[in-house]
C-alpha cells in the first residue's frame, strides 16, 4: 500500500454521492473515468438550483431570470478560459463535447481549406472522433489521411511524426493522452514541429483535462477539445478552445438562432466569437455544471490531483504485472491514470462481468479506438481507469478480482 501525502482522498470521496453505492452487495469500486467519470455534490446542487430556482433561456430576455441564466451560462465560460489559461473568453466555444469540436473544426476550418491531394495528419492512437471526422472531410475534399505509427510500448514514433510533415500537411491533429494506452503524447514538442512548417495543430485532450493542468497558451496549440462529462461534469458539454484569428477566419459551423446578428432573405451577419459557433439554445445546465466541475477541481488542485493518480498508475501497475499471464497493454515511458490489459485465458468482456461482480466497474472492448486494437494484435483490453477519488485499497481490490476471474476460468 501507498499515499500520497496531504491528499484527503476521504473527504473528496463524501463528495461524490454515487461512491457510497453497492454493486450486487459490494461497495462500488469505479475505475471507469476514462469513459465518464463521476459527479460531486457541488455540480449536482449547481445543476439542480439552475433548474430549481435559475432557470431560463439565455441571451434573449429582458426579464430578471433571463439576465441571470446568461451571466451564469458566461460565467461558466470564465472559469473555462481560466482553468485552461485561453487569452480570452470569445476563444472557448461550448459545445456538445469533444466530437462535435473536433467535427467543427474538420468542417468549418479544415473544409474550405482543403484541396486534392493535400493532406491530414493523425496518429494511429486516435480515438474514433479524431480519425472518422477527418475521414469524412477527405471524401468531401480529396485530401488524404496520414497517420504517424507506433511502438510495441504504444509511444508515437517522433521521427515519422517529422517525416510526414510536408507542405501539403494542412492540420495535425493528434491526442494528448490516449484513452487506450494512457500514453502522454509530447504534444508540445509536436505543436513546435508543426509550427516550424506552418502548420497548425488541433490537440485532442477528451483524456487529458482532467489529469494535466493546461496552458493552451503555453502550449500555442492552435485548437484545444476536451468534454465536460470527463472531468466531473455533465454529459452533453463540452469545449472548443481554438486561437481567436483562426476562429475569426472560420464560418460557422451550423446556422440558427444566437449565432446572427441579423437575419433577412437578401443576406444574414454572422455574430462575433464565440455565438458564431454556438447555433440554437445550447446545454444552458450542462455549461452551468462544467464550471462547476472546474471550480471544483480547482479547489483540489489539478497537481496534487495528477500527483495522486500518479501513485495510483504506478501501484496498479506493479501489482497488475505480478499476476501470472496478465499483459498491459500501452508501456509508454509518459502515461497518465489508466492501465489497458488482456489476460491469456479470458476474454476481456469475461473480465469486465466478473469483475462487476465484485463491485469493479472497468471499461472492456475497443474503446473506440479499433486501430489500436489492431496494431497490438487484440480484439479487446480490459481498462481500468483512475480518477481523483480511487484509492490504493481499491486497487487491491481490482486485482483480487482479477486473480479471482483467472482462478475460475484455468
Ligand atoms: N477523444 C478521446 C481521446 C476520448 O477518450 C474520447 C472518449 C473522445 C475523444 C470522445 O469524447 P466524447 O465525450 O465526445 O464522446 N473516450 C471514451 C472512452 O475511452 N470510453 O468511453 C468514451
Amino acid at each position: 500500500m501507498n499515499n500520497t501525502a496531504q491528499y484527503d482522498v476521504v473527504s473528496i470521496r463524501n463528495d461524490f454521492p454515487i461512491l457510497g453505492k453497492k454493486i450486487h452487495g459490494k461497495p462500488l469500486v469505479y475505475l471507469d473515468n476514462a469513459a465518464s467519470s463521476q459527479h460531486p455534490v457541488q455540480v449536482i446542487n449547481a445543476v439542480k438550483e439552475f433548474y430549481e430556482s435559475g432557470y431560463s433561456n439565455i441571451h434573449r430576455g429582458v426579464h430578471q431570470l433571463s439576465q441571470d441564466a446568461t451571466r451564469a451560462y458566461e460565467n461558466a465560460r470564465a472559469s473555462v478560459r481560466g482553468f485552461i489559461k485561453a487569452d480570452c473568453v470569445h476563444e472557448v466555444v461550448f459545445t456538445s463535447g469533444t466530437t462535435e469540436s473536433i467535427n467543427l473544426v474538420a468542417q468549418s476550418y479544415a473544409r474550405p481549406l482543403l484541396k486534392i491531394g493535400d493532406e491530414i495528419l493523425i496518429t494511429h492512437m486516435e480515438h474514433h472522433s479524431n480519425i472518422v471526422p477527418w475521414q469524412i472531410v477527405c471524401e468531401q475534399t480529396g485530401a488524404v489521411l496520414k497517420v504517424v505509427p507506433i511502438s510495441d510500448a504504444g509511444e508515437l514514433e517522433m521521427d515519422r511524426f517529422a517525416e510526414l510533415m510536408n507542405e501539403r500537411t494542412k492540420l495535425v491533429s493528434v491526442v494528448h493522452v490516449s484513452n487506450a494506452l494512457g500514453t502522454v503524447n509530447p504534444v508540445k514538442k509536436i505543436v513546435n514541429m508543426a509550427h516550424a512548417q506552418g502548420i497548425p495543430v488541433l490537440v485532442d485532450g477528451a483524456q487529458a483535462i482532467p489529469h494535466i493542468p493546461l496552458d493552451v497558451q503555453e502550449l500555442d496549440c492552435d485548437f484545444y477539445a476536451f468534454s465536460g462529462h470527463k472531468i466531473y461534469g455533465p454529459t452533453g458539454i463540452g469545449v472548443l478552445y481554438g486561437k481567436e484569428k483562426l476562429l475569426n477566419a472560420m464560418p460557422p459551423y451550423q446556422g440558427g438562432g444566437d449565432m446572427i446578428l441579423s437575419v433577412s432573405f437578401e443576406g444574414t451577419t454572422y455574430n462575433a466569437l464565440p455565438y458564431k459557433f454556438e447555433a440554437g439554445t445550447p446545454n444552458i445546465a450542462g455549461a452551468i455544471g462544467l464550471g462547476a466541475a472546474i471550480e471544483y477541481v480547482q479547489k483540489i488542485g489539478l497537481g496534487a490531483i495528477a500527483a495522486h493518480e500518479h501513485g495510483l498508475l504506478e501501484y496498479a501497475t506493479s501489482e497488475l504485472k505480478r499476476i501470472d499471464g496478465l499483459r498491459i497493454i500501452g508501456e509508454a515511458e509518459q502515461k497518465a491514470g489508466l492501465v489497458s490489459f488482456v489476460l491469456d485465458c479470458v476474454h476481456p468482456h469475461d473480465i469486465g462481468t466478473m469483475l462487476d461482480a465484485e463491485g469493479v466497474a472497468i471499461r472492456t472492448g475497443h474503446h473506440c479506438a479499433q486501430p489500436v486494437m489492431e496494431r497490438f494484435k487484440v480484439p479487446a483490453t480490459a481498462r481500468a481507469s483512475f480518477g481523483m477519488y480511487n484509492t490504493f485499497g481499491e486497487i487491491d481490490v481490482l486485482s483480487e478480482a482479477i486473480r479471482k476471474t483467472i482462478g475460475m476460468f484455468s
